[in-house]
């Protein structure tokens, strides 16, 4: 084998080595179930996303990070509620039952521009 092949050969070789490894970091993300994992932020006065579309009947984690304080999100149309401590992640499961544009928000008052603290579920077929 010349060089230049055995540099080509070495090359695919790391590529799927470094694609292989991928592939096995992004699945450990997923928790036993394979369920997969919505990264949502909390702080004073928003949620990033403040959009989530979601499919019906297919369940998903969220998981909300607080960047500063104590929030809260509640679902109430979904029945849904939950404590976001302050630097710390919560995780909600949900498996949305109806398609439609469900409303959350901050149910813990965080200062003044709390009331606006607000985002949409967003369930299609
Ligand atoms: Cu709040």
């Amino acid at each position: 084998m010349t060089r230049t092949r055995l540099t080509a050969v070495v090359l695919v070789l790391a590529a799927l080595a470094t694609a292989a490894g991928w592939h096995r970091v992004a699945r450990a993300r997923a928790p036993a179930g394979g369920e997969p994992i919505v990264h949502l932020t909390a702080k004073k006065f928003e949620y990033a996303p403040s959009e989530i579309t979601l499919r019906k009947g297919v369940p998903v984690i969220l998981e909300i990070t607080s960047l500063d304080r104590d929030h809260g999100f509640k679902v109430p149309a979904l029945g849904i509620r939950a404590d976001v401590k302050a630097g710390a992640t919560t995780r909600v499961r949900i498996v949305p039952d109806r398609t439609g544009r469900f409303a959350f928000r901050c149910d813990v008052f965080c200062g003044s521009g709390h009331e606006d603290m607000s985002g949409e579920l967003v369930v299609v077929e």
